[in-house]
């Protein structure tokens, strides 16, 4: 197996990666090349070949290229999985863990983006509250999905890793409050203990803690 992941730690998408990878235990077997979003090397003519979105996580299989981190993900169970229980094949299993994925990709990743973005790139000097009020709405959509153990079902699933990476950064902008939250926060911490999570999340999550922090302050000087 000669696999190549190009990421950024920082990224939830790219964490979701690393989990799955450790949920599988196979990170040693992953060469893993940094992109610098910031000086373009998601732009150059040798990547956009191997993306044409530009974006980060990429995974490289020998010669089979595929991003976007729910397919990466899949794509690792399916092909690298000692079973399927992280993605099982069962139709109606895997339609709620797909109804899921699709949840964190049209809605808690795209409110992240939308939040962060402007602070990171952009002249905005703090978040702005009507989006801080879409993570809220999205934090409320979570609270009532969670009816079972875990994300889709009494298993952990790629639901858990997918959705979780994004949450737990969201949580880095606008802290979960249990009262109002308490499923999700204790799925939170149900997710934090896991094993697949300490080592794949938990210290990216304070690289980019970090991130948001430096760049409010930054942006805060200049005010
Ligand atoms: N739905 C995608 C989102 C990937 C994504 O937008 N990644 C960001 C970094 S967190 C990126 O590559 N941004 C650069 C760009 O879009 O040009 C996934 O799950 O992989």
């Amino acid at each position: 197996m000669v696999l190549t992941l190009y990421k950024k730690d920082t990224s939830p998408p790219c964490r979701s990666v690393f989990m799955t990878l450790h949920a599988l235990k196979i990170p040693d077997n992953v060469k893993f090349i940094d992109v610098f979003l910031p000086a373009g090397e998601h732009l150059t003519e040798e990547y956009l070949r191997m993306n044409p979105q530009h974006t980060i996580p990429l995974l490289k299989d020998n010669d089979f290229l595929i991003w976007d981190s729910h397919a990466i993900c899949g794509y690792l169970v399916s092909k690298y999985g000692q079973n399927d229980s992280l993605y099982p094949s069962e139709p109606k299993k895997r339609a709620v863990i797909d109804q899921r994925l699709h949840f964190d990709s049209g809605v808690l990743f795209a409110t992240l983006r939308t939040t962060v973005e402007p602070l990171l790139y952009s002249s905005d000097t703090t978040f702005k509250p009507e989006n801080l009020e879409k993570l809220k709405n999205a934090y409320g959509f979570m609270e009532k999905f969670l009816t079972s153990k875990w994300l889709a079902g009494e298993d952990v699933t790629l639901a858990d890793i997918c959705c979780v990476s994004t949450i737990s950064s969201m949580n880095e902008i606008l802290p979960i409050e249990e009262q109002q939250f308490p499923k999700l926060t204790a799925w939170l911490t149900q997710c934090s203990e896991q094993d697949f999570f300490k080592k794949g999340n938990a210290p990216n999550i304070l690289q980019f803690r970090e991130m948001i922090k430096n760049k409010l302050a930054e942006k805060q000087r200049t005010v």
